[in-house]
C-alpha cells in the first residue's frame, strides 16, 4: 500500500515537471537593443556609450547602468499564484575576453524593497555570446530593476559590451489556465517546449 502510494506521487510529479511551459516575449524592457542610444538607461556609475548600437564602457573602471520597469501590466493573479517565471535573453561580448561583466534583475515590491536579484556569471566572452538567466518572479513584485556592470581589468577602455535585452513571462499552461493570460488585459499565449527545454538550454551554455 505505501510503495504504492510512493508510486502514484512520483508519477504525478513526473507528470506535472514535463507539463508544457509556455513563454511570452514582452516589450516591457525598452531599448534593450541599445538602437536609440542611452534612451530609457540611466548610468549610475563610470561612463558608457552606445554610438554603434550596442553598450559599451568609456574610459573608466567600472559603469554600473540601469532600467526601472514597471510590472503594472501584467496579471496580478497570476503574479500573486507565485507560478510566474521570467526569462531575459541578452547578449555580451568583450575585447579580447580581459574584461568582466554581468547583468542582474532585481524585483522591488511597491515601497521599493528588494524582494529578490539574480545575476548572470561574470564573465568576458570572447566574440558576442547568447546569454539568458531566468527565476521565479516573487509575488509581491511591483517593479523590475535590469542592471549591467562591467568592470576592466586590461587597457584603458572598460571593453564590456551588451545588446538584444529582452524580457520574456513564463507559467505552465496548467496555471495559465487557472489564472488567465500573462497580462491583466489578457494577450493571447504562445506555446512553445517543453518545461526543462530553457533549462536544458541555459545549462549547455554555461
Ligand atoms: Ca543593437
Ligand atoms: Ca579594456
Amino acid at each position: 500500500m505505501v510503495r504504492s502510494l510512493l508510486i502514484a506521487t512520483s508519477l504525478v510529479f513526473s507528470s506535472l515537471s514535463f507539463a508544457d511551459v509556455v513563454t511570452m516575449k514582452t516589450d516591457l524592457v525598452q531599448n534593450g537593443d541599445f538602437e536609440n542610444g542611452m534612451e530609457h538607461w540611466d548610468t549610475y556609475l563610470g561612463n558608457v556609450n552606445a554610438d554603434s548600437g550596442f553598450l559599451k564602457g568609456g574610459l573608466t573602471t567600472a559603469y554600473s547602468v540601469d532600467q526601472n520597469v514597471s510590472l503594472a501590466s501584467i496579471n496580478k493573479y497570476l503574479l500573486s499564484s507565485g507560478e510566474l517565471s521570467f526569462l531575459v535573453d541578452f547578449q555580451q561580448g568583450s575585447y579580447i575576453s580581459k574584461d568582466k561583466g554581468r547583468l542582474a534583475v532585481a524585483f522591488k515590491d511597491v515601497d521599493g524593497n528588494v524582494l529578490s536579484v539574480i545575476y548572470s556569471p561574470s564573465k568576458a566572452p570572447p566574440a558576442w555570446s547568447d546569454e539568458s538567466i531566468g527565476a521565479s518572479i516573487p509575488i509581491n513584485a511591483h517593479t523590475m530593476t535590469i542592471n549591467l556592470y562591467g568592470t576592466r581589468s586590461d587597457g584603458s577602455y572598460l571593453d564590456v559590451y551588451f545588446d538584444n535585452i529582452s524580457f520574456s513571462l513564463q507559467a505552465s499552461s496548467d496555471t495559465l489556465n487557472k489564472y488567465g493570460g500573462f497580462y491583466a488585459s489578457d494577450v493571447p499565449v504562445l506555446f512553445l517546449g517543453g518545461l526543462f527545454l530553457p533549462f536544458l538550454m541555459r545549462r549547455k551554455k554555461s
